[in-house]
């Protein structure tokens, strides 16, 4: 029994002797047990929760400490590859991927071996084998990579993506020069040379009831009549936000009634950059529904992810544009997606708030700027980040967020008094109460060398405007590079911008010259940009603006 489930049924077990100490119907006198990894509650479900990773990850010391602890089992993701295991016929070479097992098995994690038969990162000798010995030099390779990883894999994906999307055979060198036979003859060799794993066959887009998947379904039911060895397949499922089959688990199921294991091999939810709220919300939301479509069938083993973090994410380099796929973004923050996998998985929500902030302290304060800091909060699971808000009456505003106990608050109107709270918040996004209010008021118009011309307009329908900006360097001296900086004050939100581009992590835009607009002329030289914004009810203008951090006249 894999660590995983020793660890999966001690947990059973305690509870269960709880629930009776406790008597009938009370709950387990447990004392809050701290969140389990992901590994962990899925072992105690019954299934591994794994990731995929890579040889040139493991020197980065911050990633390798969450891939050996939260993740219960590991894919080889390039390194049992073809063109890693057999760069010449003949000629084989374990080593990249024997580093990788070596590094799972050390900390108790299952491996999946990915993958025996692909028509990528094939070695290009492959396809220049003659057409009467492609059979024998697939089998010998089968035979050698799974006889080295013998009693060290529970799976293997034998054969990898042989099906285009319409339900043909996809015409790879196995396909044109072994016939439609090469697939059994892979299975066959596999369970030859490792009797113990469990042999898969693996692709993408097969996720939902559709032509591809139909295909898999009849050849591995063929497969199963006629006593050629599968034991289970591979749903690699890299999925597009919002994107989840309505029919996932209806389509897990028909393969675990045919009597064969179903494993989520490859999962990723990739969306258009750049992430907002919105989208995380939402791809949580899926990871949700890919975990309990998983949970809801006996025979779906575990799920994978195609590596954990967005730091290392093939989507990017694939998908230009898309990216922000995993659980765990670029700097191992856990990402809401990774709570509602473990919330899925029986994790106990947190719902406990982070302690109160600090009143701020405000300093360095200019006509357009002001410095903060305050005495950080803690949390039972660790503070994500603060949100500052200008409070105005009773109505307190999000100004921006910062992820540390301090913040530079810029595109301040100059002369004008501010009212600054802070609340802390933790990943599960709960708010901790409201600090104190810090009161300052920033410096007065230095004058300026700049003025700001700012045209809306309204779309008609409502909701969506355009906006026309022009900046011109009123001073004597020239500018090159610039950014400009305003606070919104209905909530408006910039869509899409021309000629500039810009961030907008809350109610203040800060928008920066693009290559070809950043020098703007002494006395009188100007430059202009314009967006798309959205807003709701009214869509007042900005009151200031700041260019290189001072304000600048409107005109
Ligand atoms: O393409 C995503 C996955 C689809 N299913 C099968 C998986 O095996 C496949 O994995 C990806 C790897 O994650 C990538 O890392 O397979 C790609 C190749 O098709 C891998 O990309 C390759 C790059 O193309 C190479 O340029 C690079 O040298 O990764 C290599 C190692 O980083």
């Amino acid at each position: 029994m894999s660590p995983q489930r020793q660890f999966g049924r001690a947990c059973a077990l305690a509870a269960g002797l709880l629930l009776i100490a406790a008597g009938l119907g009370g709950a387990p006198a447990m004392a809050d047990p701290a969140p389990g990894s992901l590994g962990a509650l899925a072992a105690a479900k019954g299934k591994f929760f794994g990731s995929a990773t890579d040889n040139p990850e493991l020197s980065d010391a911050p990633y390798v400490q969450i891939l050996t602890t939260e993740f219960g089992q590991i894919t080889v993701g390039n390194t049992m590859k073809w063109q890693y295991t057999e760069p010449a016929r003949g000629q084989f070479n374990y080593s990249q991927a024997d580093t990788i097992v070596n590094l799972a098995q050390s900390n108790g994690q299952l491996v999946r071996g990915h993958t025996l038969v692909w028509h990528n990162q094939l070695p290009s000798w492959v396809n220049s084998v003659p057409n009467n010995e492609l059979l024998g030099v697939m089998r010998n390779h089968i035979t050698h990579e799974a006889t080295h990883f013998r009693g060290k894999v529970i799976h293997w994906d034998v054969v990898n993506e042989a099906f285009e999307e319409n339900g043909t055979r996809r015409q790879t060198v196995f396909q044109q020069k072994i016939g439609d036979s090469y697939i059994a003859e892979a299975f066959r060799a596999a369970r030859a040379a490792d009797p113990g794993a469990k042999l898969y066959y693996n692709d993408y887009n097969i996720e939902g009831i559709n032509a591809k998947s139909d295909a898999v379904y009849n050849m591995v039911r063929s497969f199963l009549q006629q006593g050629i060895p599968i034991d289970g397949v591979g749903m690699q499922a890299h999925l597009i936000l919002g994107q989840v089959p309505s029919s996932l688990q209806q389509n897990i199921q028909r393969f675990a009634d045919l009597g064969l294991d179903v494993a989520i091999t490859e999962l990723d939810i990739r969306m258009n950059l750049p992430r907002d709220t919105a989208k995380d919300m939402q791809q949580a939301d899926d990871y949700r529904r890919v975990v309990n479509a998983c949970l809801a069938v006996t025979r779906c083993v575990g799920i994978t992810v195609w590596d954990y973090t967005d730091k290392y994410s093939w989507i990017p380099s694939v998908f230009p544009g898309q990216g922000a796929a995993l659980p765990y973004d670029e700097n191992f923050n856990k990402k809401p997606a990774y709570h509602a996998i473990a919330n899925a998985l029986g994790a106990t929500p947190d719902t406990t708030p982070p302690s109160t902030p600090g009143t701020p302290s405000a300093s360095g304060i200019t006509s357009s700027t002001a410095s903060l800091m305050w005495t950080a909060s803690t949390d039972n699971v660790g503070v994500a980040g603060y949100n500052i808000y200008r409070r105005q009456g009773t109505t307190d505003t999000l100004l921006t967020q910062s992820n540390a106990n301090s913040t530079t608050l810029t595109g301040l109107t100059p002369n004008t008094q501010y009212q600054i709270v802070v609340r802390a918040r933790d990943a599960a996004n709960n708010l901790s109460a409201t600090s104190g209010a810090v009161t300052f008021t920033t410096l007065p118009s230095a004058g300026g060398s700049c003025r700001v011309a700012y045209r809306a307009s309204n779309w008609g329908g409502g909701g969506g405007f355009t906006a026309e900006v022009s900046i011109t360097n009123t001073g004597p001296t020239a500018i090159n590079g610039w950014s400009l900086v305003w606070t919104f004050g209905n909530g408006q939100r910039v869509s899409y911008m021309w000629n500039a581009s810009y961030t907008q992590p809350a109610a203040t835009v800060t928008a920066t010259n693009a290559s070809y607009n950043g020098s703007i002329g002494a006395n009188g030289g100007t430059q202009s940009f314009g967006f798309n914004g959205t807003f709701s009810g009214g869509n007042p203008n900005p009151t200031a603006f700041a260019l290189n951090g001072t304000n600048c006249t409107i005109a």
